[in-house]
């Protein structure tokens, strides 16, 4: 159970528990993005950027770093704040596929009012230049107003509600960009339209709680409504306003909102924007765009934002990690392999292309077995690149330790290499020549484990057993004036 209700909860919890810090006076164009980078890296507080330089007639505020650690992940899922990442991972295996199955129980509660309608503006009055949009890197191709953004669409034959996070570009005061990928629900919903040559309705959000963002971000199955999914995370249903113009649901407890529709014949210019990949993708390209029709917004309203980066200088990149570790964790299990002992895909590889997987080694072709079917999960399969395997005796959330393994254990002739799997066209590895549309690359598994029929006569490890590492670093911690950070 959750115990903060919408975003200013939300900020008061992580100011209780330290992890949030007030900044002011900072400039939006790139300073707001490079702190924000450099915060992510450092698994810093969340960040709350007050008075906007440029902006300080105004009380609009931006967010960063929401949900960049791992306390701040336990605050926004309810869990204990004071798990390790190992037990959080741990925790959360099961829940993804319980949630899942119970999304349909929690059918969202329609509302009459919230403090979102404090301020409303329709038509031409419609103005989005108020807000303090930050320009995230030096060539992007203009502001990006949606990027910690939930986009809500709906199938126009079943009428199942999709939650997706898709960046949107500011281009006018009532015009902004809708960057759904191929293969994306939102963009299913979206071509279903076009293909009856009607407009589609949408909802932007620009300032969703966190939760919220995760879960745009995240790819649950097609046809389960993030709103309804959340509403199974929290154990009660998400609460929202009917949007007037296009009926769709808009969650009561965002700070900013958006309607609007977007049209089949009409597209502009979009992006560049940094990508997650620590690249611009790609150029400029024509694509289709929302006509804003209304926008709503809480007095003094927290806009969400994620700075794309570099692995783990993403804003996404840690709460990634970790869902996708259990993901994975839970999909190995389920495929019958044994003595799984731990997954973690780290944030440097923005939870989706270094796998490290630690399994006690009961057969031979074990190893095999978990690394090949680690790469081709579902949750793994797409723009993944490296799984390395390891021991038991390897801590997989220990990357000092994993590295250890791959220079002592693999044998760089056997690494195996899956072809043609599922990748993206941001792949900066994808040729010019190549459309993105049949673009495929390629895996590595490397086996940092001890050849299965050398177990008992491979070199024993030296290191300082488990035991006595712990007694002395718990004995000399203090001493060591809080240089030592780990055993
Ligand atoms: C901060 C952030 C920005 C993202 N930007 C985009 C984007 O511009 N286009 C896109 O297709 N996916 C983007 N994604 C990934 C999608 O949000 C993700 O694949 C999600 O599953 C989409 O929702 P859907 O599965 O309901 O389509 C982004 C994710 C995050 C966390
Ligand atoms: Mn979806």
């Amino acid at each position: 159970m959750n115990k903060w209700q919408d975003v200013r909860d939300w900020i008061r919890n992580a100011e209780e528990l330290g992890e949030l810090v007030h900044l002011n006076g900072i400039n939006p164009e790139l300073e707001l993005s490079a702190i924000a980078q450099i915060n992510a890296k450092n698994n810093g507080p969340a960040l709350l950027f007050d008075k906007i330089k440029g902006y300080d007639e105004t009380k609009f505020r931006v967010m960063t770093n929401s949900v960049g650690n791992i306390k701040l992940f336990n605050m926004t899922f309810g869990f204990d704040v004071n798990l390790s990442i190992k037990e959080t991972i741990e925790h959360l295996r099961g829940m993804p596929n319980k949630w899942e199955r119970e999304a349909g129980s929690f059918p969202v509660e329609y509302v009459k009012s919230s403090e979102l309608m404090q301020n409303v503006e329709t038509g031409d009055n419609v103005d989005l230049m108020k807000f303090p949009t930050p320009l995230w890197h030096a060539k992007d191709g203009g502001r990006f107003i949606g990027t910690g953004v939930a986009v809500i669409t709906k199938d126009p034959d079943d009428g199942k509600i999709n939650v997706g996070s898709y960046r949107a570009q500011l281009f006018e005061k009532n015009v902004v960009g809708i960057n759904a990928e191929r293969g994306k629900h939102g963009t299913m919903h979206m071509n279903k339209y076009f293909q009856k040559n009607m407009p589609m309705p949408v909802v932007m959000v620009f300032g969703p709680d966190p939760l919220c963002y995760i879960l745009a971000g995240s790819e649950i199955p097609a046809g389960v409504s993030e709103l309804e999914y959340q509403g199974a995370i929290k154990g009660s249903p998400v609460k929202v306003i009917k949007g007037k113009v296009t009926g769709l649901p808009i969650p009561s407890n965002c700070e900013i909102a958006i309607e609007g529709y977007v049209y089949p014949d009409k597209t502009r210019l979009e992006g560049p924007h940094g990508e997650w990949t620590g690249y611009y993708a790609s150029d400029a390209k024509q694509k289709p765009f929302v006509e804003v029709k209304s926008l709503y917004y809480r007095n003094d309203a927290v806009m969400l934002g994620a700075a794309m980066s570099k692995g783990a200088y993403n804003d996404h990149a840690f709460w990634r990690s970790i869902w996708r570790s259990a993901l994975i964790y839970d999909e190995m299990v389920k495929n019958g392999i044994q003595g799984v002992k731990g997954v973690y895909t780290p944030p440097f590889g923005v939870g989706r292309q270094f796998i490290a997987v630690s399994i006690k080694q009961s057969y031979p072709g074990h190893a095999t077995e978990a690394g090949y079917l680690a790469s081709q999960t579902r949750s793994a399969a797409y723009m993944g690149k490296w799984v390395v395997v390891v021991d038991d005796d390897v801590d997989p959330y220990d990357m000092d330790d994993v590295l250890w393994a791959m220079c002592s254990r693999a044998d760089p002739s056997e690494i195996g290499i899956i072809r043609r799997a599922w990748a993206s066209g941001v792949d900066p590895l994808r040729p010019k020549s190549v459309p993105a549309s049949g673009y495929t690359n390629s895996r590595g598994i490397i086996f940092a484990v001890v050849p299965y029929e050398r177990i008992g006569e491979f070199s024993e490890s030296c290191t300082v057993s488990e035991d006595m590492k712990k007694e002395t670093f718990r004995n000399l911690e203090k001493s060591m004036k809080g240089r030592w950070k780990s055993y």
